[in-house]
């Protein structure tokens, strides 16, 4: 695995505090940090880790209006992920095809409002990105239980590719994939742990990516899942 920029130097005398050992991790879980993807692409270590109890209550109120769910791919699969959606549409898939929409098939409903605590974070971490000014309209909600995985994928239902796309990863760590413009481009490993932020943007946006399938594991905020909230502007 290639070894990531750092945003700063590492203190020489990082392990030689008196520390307890708990803040020791929180070090090592090295929050703050940036680590380049891409020419337009960044990981923001830890990002939105202090808010992860805020985001994570409104993942339940959202779940409570339009429910997770375990679509089915245009060739018949049904995903290992379970998704739901906030914003003026969701991403959906059935045996017609990948689309937005903005009325939520399982209820007949619109989708749940986009949290204002939401479209505030994508647009900070896109900011912080170089893409100032984003607008998020559709927020695509994962649930990762262990086995879920999502395999080698682009993004292109959006309408704009020129609009940046930001994730935020909560609860258990994954492994993210990350190819190139190729399906059958070289692909990269990188870890997304809880509270982490990525915006992908310009000539990044195209990327082949995916999730490996989730370890077994217990979050103390999640339990036995992660989420990732991906941030669009998909009219
Ligand atoms: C790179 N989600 O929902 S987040 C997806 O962790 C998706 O649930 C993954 O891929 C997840 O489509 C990965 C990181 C991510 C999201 C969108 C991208 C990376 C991206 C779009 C273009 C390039
Ligand atoms: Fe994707």
């Amino acid at each position: 695995m290639a070894i990531p920029e750092r945003s700063g130097p590492i203190p020489a005398d990082a392990n030689a505090t008196r520390d307890p050992p708990s803040l020791a991790l929180d070090e090592a879980q090295d929050g703050g940090s940036r680590v380049v993807l891409g020419a337009r692409a960044v990981l923001l270590r830890g990002f939105a880790r202090e808010r992860a109890p805020a985001l994570i209550a409104a993942i339940g109120a959202i779940a409570g209006v339009s429910p997770f769910r375990h679509m089915v791919t245009p060739g018949g699969w049904e995903m290992s992920v379970a998704m739901t959606n906030c914003g003026a549409a969701g991403w959906v898939t059935d045996r017609t095809g990948y689309r937005y929409d903005p009325i939520d098939p399982a209820t007949g409903r619109p989708w749940p409002a986009m949290p204002e605590t939401f479209a505030g974070l994508a647009a900070e971490a896109a900011a912080e990105a170089g893409f100032p000014g984003f607008r998020t309209d559709a927020c695509l909600v994962n649930r990762y239980a262990p086995g879920a995985r999502l395999s080698l994928h682009q993004d292109r239902n959006e309408r704009d590719f020129e609009q940046p796309i930001v994730s935020v990863s909560l609860g258990l760590p994954a492994i993210f994939l990350w190819g190139g413009r190729a399906r059958s481009d070289k692909v990269r490993r990188v870890a997304l742990l809880h509270g982490d932020v990525v915006v992908w943007g310009g000539p990044d946006r195209l990327t082949f990516h995916g999730v490996h399938a989730l370890a077994e594991g217990e979050h103390p905020l999640t339990g036995t899942f992660r989420f990732n909230l991906t941030f669009r502007r998909a009219l």
